[in-house]
């Protein structure tokens, strides 16, 4: 992929690969956390369809404990060394840490993908510096205290304010290419991620493109037979089909292969 193309563009619904290189992360801790494995299971997606590759050193599921700049930048980094070179996808770096963030970019990386929002302050600098893309996600306090903070008089009119505003800041600094997120299964109950879902479309009228992730996630497992997490994949898939069908541009999915299937579905369906 040549520098400078974008990364976002091209018309129709991108589906971004998880590679968690953690110890911990809620679906597949401990399966990619030796860059070796990581490297193996990365070339995977791609080879499955992935559009983006999603690089992260750092669990954020509910409860998680924060991880040190340091071992999130020996975990991630090996594995960045190996491939930024090799593979023809953009990656994209899974981090809330500007430190993190800009070792990454150096390293080839195109992309920051950042659950707090853009939050810490010098993250916005190091994406422009890199003449990087960004995803801005919403989320409230920290991984470990998100799930108390779910008070919302209108969970997607709120969120929506939130990233417009997080987006109007990253594009006056220059960002020029910026995708939103609202952030499901993140300081949201199960039925907010259920009413986000149904009234993504509202996201898109920001005028960027909409990242959903759903892959695996807890707020399946509120129907029944999808506990435990091994038990989500065809949830995962209807969520994802319907995504797209509301508007959403990117998918970020552990699944890489069904989720292509899935968009297709969905694509065709909303070209129909
Ligand atoms: N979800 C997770 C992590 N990063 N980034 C964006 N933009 N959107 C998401 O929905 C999102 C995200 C959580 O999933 P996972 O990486 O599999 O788990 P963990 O945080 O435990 O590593």
């Amino acid at each position: 992929m040549t520098p400078g193309s974008p990364v976002f563009g091209g018309g129709r619904a991108l589906v971004m690969g998880v590679l968690n290189v953690t110890p911990d992360s809620f679906s597949d801790g401990g399966r990619f956390f030796d860059a070796e494995a990581a490297v193996h299971r990365a070339r995977q997606l791609v080879a499955e369809g992935a559009d983006i590759l999603d690089v992260g050193g750092e669990s954020t599921r509910p409860g998680a404990a924060p991880v040190s700049e340091e071992d999130e930048l020996r975990r991630v980094v090996p594995v960045l060394e190996r491939l930024a070179a090799s593979i023809r996808v953009p990656i994209s770096i899974d981090t809330r840490k500007p430190a993190v963030a800009e070792a990454c970019l150096r390293l080839g990386a195109r992309i920051v993908n950042d659950v707090t929002g853009l939050r810490e302050p010098e993250m916005i600098g190091v994406i422009h510096r890199n003449n990087a893309a960004c995803i801005i996600m919403h989320m409230r306090g920290t991984p470990e205290t998100m799930h108390r903070q779910t008070d919302y008089q209108d969970v997607v009119r709120e969120v929506k304010e939130f990233l417009a505003g997080r987006a109007a800041a990253a594009r006056e600094a220059g960002i020029r290419e910026i995708a939103i997120d609202p952030g499901i299964g993140f300081a949201k109950t199960p039925q907010q991620s259920w009413e986000i879902l149904r009234r993504l479309e509202e996201f898109t009228t920001l005028g960027y493109p909409v990242v959903a992730g759903v892959s695996r996630k807890r707020f399946l497992s509120t129907l029944a037979d999808m506990q435990p997490v091994e038990n989500r994949l065809e949830g995962t898939i209807a969520a994802e089909a319907i995504a797209v069908l509301n508007g959403a541009s990117i998918i970020r999915a552990h699944d890489v292969k069904e989720a292509r299937r899935a968009v297709a579905v969905a694509e065709a369906v909303r070209n129909a």
